[in-house]
């Protein structure tokens, strides 16, 4: 069990979660001088901003959008006398790239990692009955020892700056939701659940994690609230009779009440929405519950006016209401765990999630979109350094996977994005990544990584750790654009014939394709940048695409354009997107609904013209 695997909040008999999101007090810290000045005790600042958001894109000064280094935020919070006797948490969804947390001037956490939850333990420092000053020291730097890798230089007026080895704006702040949390001192801790399905029933195998020396009973209610099952104990199967499985864009949820007792007394009590459902790949086939499911989506960002990488409940519910529209049936969430409420949608809504783990920007370069083409190479995992990498890149799987194991819509680990794979240092790196994905996955789902356009049949040495393959290519913009698309074609074939040749007889994916698309630019003849174009150089993908049968899946990029960085590369950001920043179509998204409406979500048969993968 985990020390942060703390379970989603929950307000039930036994449990209390409150939000505290809001307008914070904020201040950047660029001397240092925080702790010096009692900022752990509060905040010298009559300066708000809102709470859950990146701090970036409020403000009008260019000194505090390319801010890096500490900043702080400040609230207080009321603790009713009625929780003495409780265990007391603050829980953080997200805090980018480093926390630290004080309570009442205490240090109650401290967190490394931009992308997943932690929590404080706040029993002793808090004061019931009382107003609580809640201070949070935060940190935007990149390293090469922490994930995503970048680094951060010092300009000659003394400023500092971050140098993402990534392509996209290297936004900061409490980015997801903060709860205030009452416990019971026993409690549950942990759930977990496995399925297998048999001709008329599903055994779901489930493992509670709690307090020691308590009883447990668990019902499992359909989405009518009839009980479906029950069982008793920390771990044991309980058998449905009849089952309704979750299905890719047909999610069906049932509702897991686990109680835990104490003699006859209710200690706690914790529900769990699940799906019944299997995920595995058989041959060149990747099969939900038995049958075959071709992925059709996009990569996405968590990002959006104002907010920037802040949790937008409204870009949340647009960005599913246009997937749905497009036929769509799954993401990537490239490249960081997302915020768990657009887990909890996917479950609902049915779509299908490829996981990421914040490890990006794993090979050394300012343009990695760019140097990735010239077969550059930086010798990535053989620095010095690597060792402390590896550690932050660990806790970031376990995280990952302790966060989001229980969540039907997750079918896949995906644990790197474009790490440089063409030098024999990375092979130790990788085997230990995916060792202990598989150890810590109940349900031992897929592990995957996207690979790079230099991660080649031929060059790369790590591709046949994953379960199936992810491919991000480019061919038609960063390899032969333009009038040249016709040579993109066919040394695009000649590429998925070596990966034929390479024999590794399992499915592949891919999770990025597309080219940078002005939405205001229409050009006939089309040029590179205009929407006529973007359509060309899709049609030609998916006509490689469709000529394969081992490709079974396809995920443009990206659902929508995204900030990044400046550079001569980026328009105010990259314009890949299908949709718009503010999620309008451009032409390209009519493209793809077509296409994707005429596949159906599962058991799609490729014709039998496309050449076979085994
Ligand atoms: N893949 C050649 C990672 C994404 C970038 C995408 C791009 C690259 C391409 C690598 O994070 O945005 O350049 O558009």
């Amino acid at each position: 069990m985990l020390p942060y695997s703390l379970l989603y909040p929950q307000t039930n008999t036994a449990r209390r979660a409150v939000k505290l999101d809001g307008m914070w007090k904020f201040s950047l810290d660029p001397q240092t001088q925080g702790e010096r000045e009692g900022w752990p005790q509060g905040l010298p600042t009559q300066e708000r901003i809102p709470v859950p958001a990146s701090f970036q894109d409020f403000f009008t000064d260019k000194d505090t959008r390319e801010y890096a280094g500490d900043f702080w935020y400040e609230t207080k919070f009321f603790l009713p006398r009625e929780w003495a006797g409780k265990r007391l948490f603050l829980r953080f969804g997200s805090v980018t790239h480093r926390a630290v947390v004080y309570c009442n001037g205490v240090e109650v956490a401290r967190h490394q990692g931009g992308f997943l939850p932690f929590c404080a333990d706040i029993t002793a420092a808090a004061r019931l009955d009382q107003e609580n000053t809640l201070v949070v020291k935060a940190n935007n730097e990149l390293t090469e020892t922490n994930i995503p890798c970048g680094r951060t230089i010092t300009l000659k007026n003394g400023k500092k700056m971050a140098k993402p080895y990534f392509d996209f704006f290297n936004y900061a702040g409490i980015h997801r939701s903060v709860h205030l949390l009452a416990l019971p001192q026993a409690s549950i801790q942990d759930v977990s659940l496995t399925f297998a399905l048999e001709e008329r029933a599903a055994q779901v195998r489930y493992t509670v994690d709690c307090a020691p020396g308590c009883t447990v009973a668990l019902s499992l209610l359909d989405a009518q609230g009839n009980l479906a099952a029950s069982g008793e104990g920390t771990e044991g199967v309980l058998t449905v009779k009849e089952p309704r499985l979750w299905g890719v864009r047909d999610p069906y949820l049932y509702r897991l009440v686990v109680t835990l007792f104490q003699g006859d007394q209710l200690a706690d009590q914790y529900t769990l929405e699940t799906g019944i459902r299997t995920v595995e790949v058989r041959g060149a086939q990747i099969l939900l519950n038995g049958k075959p499911v071709y992925l059709k989506g996009f990569g996405k960002h968590e990002d959006s006016d104002l907010f920037g990488r802040g949790f937008n409940p409204a870009a949340l519910k647009r960005d599913f209401e246009l997937m749905k529209w497009m036929g769509a049936n799954s993401f990537r969430t490239s490249h960081y765990p997302y915020a768990e409420e657009v887990y909890q949608m996917a479950d609902r809504e049915g779509f299908l999630i490829i996981d990421e783990v914040p490890a990006v920007g794993m090979f050394e370069s300012l343009m990695n979109f760019f140097d990735a083409t010239t077969g550059k190479q930086s010798g990535f995992f053989g620095k010095e350094t690597t060792p402390q990498l590896l550690q932050a890149h660990l806790q970031a799987v376990e995280e990952m996977i302790a966060r989001d194991k229980n969540h039907p819509c997750v079918v896949a680990w995906s644990l790197f994005n474009e790490p440089e794979t063409t030098n024999e240092n990375a092979v130790p790196y990788f085997e230990q990544i995916f060792a202990r994905a598989r150890e810590l996955d109940p349900q031992q789902r897929p592990r995957t990584f996207a690979l790079i356009g230099n991660s080649t049949p031929e060059t790369c040495k790590c591709v046949q750790l994953s379960d199936f393959v992810c491919l991000n290519r480019y061919y038609g913009w960063y390899n032969q654009g333009g009038y040249e698309i016709s040579d993109a074609e066919e040394n695009f074939r000649k590429e998925m014939d070596g990966w034929q040749a390479r024999g590794l007889h399992r499915p592949f994916v891919f999770t990025e394709y597309g080219g940078d698309t002005l939405s205001s630019k229409h050009k006939l003849p089309s040029v590179m940048w205009s929407q006529e174009y973007q359509r060309e150089a899709l049609e030609m993908l998916h006509r490689v695409f469709d000529s394969y049968d081992f490709v079974q899946g396809e995920q443009v990029w990206n659902f929508a354009d995204f900030q990044t960085g400046e550079g001569i590369m980026r328009v105010n950001g990259n314009k890949k997107g299908v949709f718009t920043r503010q999620r309008q179509p451009k032409d390209a998204a009519f493209l793809l609904k077509a296409r994707w409406e005429s596949i159906p979500h599962t058991g799609w048969e490729k014709s039998p013209g496309a050449k076979q993968g085994e």
